[in-house]
């Protein structure tokens, strides 16, 4: 049999979170940064995603040189910890200048900021040794269908990304699309979206997609659906695993929490397509339920990480073989209880 590979995990500090909502304060006190990388690495995870603010604290607040001091003090805690960083994403839903948008604002001067903030971004990056940044496009959409010109604002992403790829001719830029939540409606809800941005930049070959789970559950598609078309275009380049059930707001539940079966056929679909044989990373974009206690608040991130490696397990003995004689047959409900026997076990 060939050597099957080993996948290498990896969460950011945003995923120890402390329980608030949009209702409610947090219902566990926060954990200091070393606290959380040393969980990180005890728990059996290689690496940290990081927001360009969960590295160096109040970005916009700093000199070149303070945020340089910054990210290459980090750089060296993660090397002691044995942790490398997976990317750097510029948290551009926050300030009050993005209020309105950021590479898309109607404001010049916000989007102006956005694009300085997002060089920035690619500088910490490089500090920290990744070549990846990942773009959620938070506030790229509108409440308002009037409010902004959707071609205008493509247009505006264009030239964005452009700035970033002239900026550093080595990153690699993965948008992870998300249809709402924030914004009522996102530019850039699918991947089909994401890649057909891409193409319309200078350097196509350099942008590519994160999927997350609950996104595509969000946009009414099926996760191992964005995995394979991604994949076809070998263009997915991170990955955000949880669980969603159904439209509402983002969950980020434990992986196949709410549907071992959709979780299932995301792992074959990874499988199959040899992810991670490059160097990509399994991130888990889970965060713990409200009610959860301080002494169970990695249970989240071990659970979803033992639940992949057990899918991991399912995929690689599925009767392949048996499962494509029935569909020769036409036989789905034959090959549909196939499938529910071997999620259930003996
Ligand atoms: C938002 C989301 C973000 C990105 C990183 O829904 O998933 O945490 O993954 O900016
Ligand atoms: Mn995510």
């Amino acid at each position: 049999m060939a050597k099957q590979h080993q996948y290498q995990f990896c969460f950011g500090p945003w995923n120890i979170s402390e329980g608030q909502d949009p209702y409610g304060p947090p219902t566990r006190p926060a954990q200091t940064f070393d606290w959380k990388l040393k969980q990180l690495k005890k728990s059996g995870f290689d690496a940290m995603m990081f927001h360009d603010d969960d590295a160096v604290p109040d970005i916009d607040g700093k000199s070149d040189a303070q945020v340089r001091k910054e990210a290459r003090e980090l750089k060296q805690k993660l090397a002691d910890a044995g942790v490398v960083a997976e990317m750097v994403a510029p948290r551009l839903w926050f300030s009050p200048k993005t209020i309105d948008g950021a590479y898309t604002s109607n404001d010049p001067k916000s989007r102006q900021y956005a694009i300085e903030r997002t060089l920035r971004c690619i500088d910490v990056a490089n500090y920290l040794g990744t070549k990846l940044i990942v773009l959620w496009l938070a506030r790229e959409g509108t409440y308002l269908r009037e409010a902004k010109d959707g071609r205008r604002s493509i247009e505006w992403l264009v030239q964005a990304l452009d700035k970033m790829l002239a900026y550093d001719r080595s990153i690699r830029i993965s948008i992870e699309p998300k249809p709402n939540e924030p914004m009522d409606h996102a530019y850039v809800p699918t991947i089909g979206h994401a890649l057909a941005l891409a193409q319309l930049t200078r350097d196509p070959k350099r942008v590519g997609c994160l999927i997350e789970s609950a996104h595509a559950i969000l946009a009414g598609l099926d996760p191992a659906d964005e995995i394979d078309f991604a994949m076809a275009f070998g263009k997915l380049w991170s990955l955000h695993l949880n669980d969603q059930n159904g439209l509402k707001f983002d969950q980020d539940k434990p992986f196949g929490s709410n549907n071992l079966r959709v979780a299932f056929n995301q792992v074959r679909a990874l499988e199959r397509g040899g992810y991670g044989k490059r160097g990509e990373y399994v991130c888990f974009d889970v965060h713990p339920f409200r009610t959860t206690k301080v002494e169970h608040w990695l249970a989240h991130l071990v659970n979803s990480r033992r639940t992949f490696l057990r899918l991991v397990q399912k995929a690689r003995t599925f009767d392949e073989k048996a499962a494509r004689q029935l569909v020769a047959d036409r036989n789905h409900a034959a090959l549909d209880q196939m499938v529910l026997e071997h999620l259930m076990g003996k």
